[in-house]
């Protein structure tokens, strides 16, 4: 009895992940898109795999396929079905108008995980209008009032259909357009207050240190312990959205404002990335960049390769940047060992601050030397 009422009102989805060309990630996509799944607490009833030379433009997978699959869907009592790799506008429409089932993508998933767990009013906005723009060229027509793609049975919102807080995705077109309108607007202002506000602490002329890394890599604990701050850390995909500032001090009166920032997964599409503003900016800000590594996760060469590219889309890319390991308790002394000789960087356990010295060290070396020459540029740019 007891399980049945906790998954009733729980999404049931089948997951269809589409391997193009023998993708060699295709277990770890797989793996992670179930990791996604639970965040939002979606149950996976199964998955399918389809290996494909090319993606079909039209639906992804072939036509033959795709009717096997809903078929199977609908056998299983699913009431979504989760593509992977994402859908463009044109095969999500073409789907949702072969199916009644909701049928949505990795992304769509992502956005829903960043609509429950967006705190900040900065936040929830950044989100809703990504979901929106996202939405946007995905409906289909022949439903105009509440398209089926986002819309659980009986109109209630599910999966894909949740806004930030408990409300509902508005995606009529008319008032989708007019709220990303308006949205966009609030945002604008708020983004005006966050230079603001950003200004003022580059006045003090403290050094700023920004954690960033793969999602569920240890960033809000490592905040934490460093700071001994209450930044939110749990084992979820995307813990974290809106960035926490704190200050570290370290002897001889020095001090840096260290920033956590929300995770990074791969295949981050430009939608989402603009919901990561206000993490963005303060990366931009950075004068040194921590990138947190879960060491113990055997995807983790994946994980660096992720975080390595997106910061250079940002044009991060040459700003410094210390790597860490971190979970070194999770891991074989003589694995840590190799780790650091190939590749350099720190091993920590952000549970153990007293695994923090060498790396602390580091911080104030780079931070020392560089943030004199941070301080002699501002003082030049500003005489
Ligand atoms: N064993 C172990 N677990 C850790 C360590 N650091 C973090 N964790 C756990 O890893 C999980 C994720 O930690 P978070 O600090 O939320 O990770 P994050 O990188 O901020 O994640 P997002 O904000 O979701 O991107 C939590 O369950 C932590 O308790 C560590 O050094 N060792
Ligand atoms: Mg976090």
């Amino acid at each position: 009895h007891k399980v049945a009422s906790t998954d009733r009102g729980k999404d049931r989805a089948l997951i269809v992940h589409v391997q193009i060309n023998r993708a060699k990630d295709a277990e770890a996509r797989i793996a992670e898109l179930r990791e996604l799944c639970r965040t939002a607490g979606v149950k996976v009833l199964d998955v399918l795999v389809q290996r494909r030379p090319e993606a079909d433009p039209k639906f992804l997978v072939g036509r033959g396929k795709l009717d096997e699959i809903l078929v199977t869907a609908m056998q299983r009592g699913a009431d979504v079905v989760i593509f992977d790799p994402d859908l463009s506008p044109g095969q999500a429409r073409a789907i949702s108008e072969a199916t009644e089932l909701k049928v949505i993508d990795r992304t769509m998933l992502i956005l829903d995980i960043f609509a429950q767990h967006a705190t900040s009013k900065d936040g929830k906005l950044q989100v809703e209008l990504a979901q929106l723009r996202y939405a946007l060229p995905r409906l289909i027509e022949k439903n105009t009032m509440m398209s089926r793609l986002t819309a659980g049975p009986g109109g209630k919102a599910g999966i894909g259909g949740r806004g930030p807080g408990e409300t509902k995705l508005e995606i009529n077109r008319r008032r989708a357009r007019e709220r990303i309108h308006l949205l966009a607007k609030r945002l604008e202002d708020l983004a005006g207050d966050r230079r603001l506000r950003r200004q003022r602490r580059t006045e003090r002329e403290l050094p700023i240190l920004a954690i960033c890394g793969y999602t569920n890599a240890g960033k809000s604990t490592l905040l934490n312990s460093l700071t001994e701050g209450n930044a939110v850390a749990a084992d979820k995909l995307f813990a974290t959205l809106d960035p926490i500032s704190r200050r570290l001090r370290f002897p001889e009166e020095r001090e840096v404002i260290i920033t956590d920032t929300v995770g990074f997964i791969r295949d981050l599409p430009a939608e989402l990335q603009r919901a990561f503003r206000a993490t963005l900016e303060e990366m931009a800000d950075a004068d040194l960049l921590v990138h947190v590594v879960d060491a113990s996760d055997p995807d983790r060469d994946q994980h660096i390769a992720a975080v390595t590219t997106i910061l250079s889309d940002l044009g991060l890319g040459e700003k410094p940047r210390i790597l860490v390991w971190n979970k070194v308790d999770q891991l074989d002394p003589a694995e840590a060992d190799a780790l650091t000789r190939l590749d350099g960087g720190f091993l920590v356990s952000a549970l153990d601050r007293a695994t923090f010295g060498p790396l602390l060290l580091a911080i104030e070396r780079t931070l020392w030397k560089q943030g004199r020459d941070t301080l002699i540029a501002r003082a030049a740019h500003a005489s």
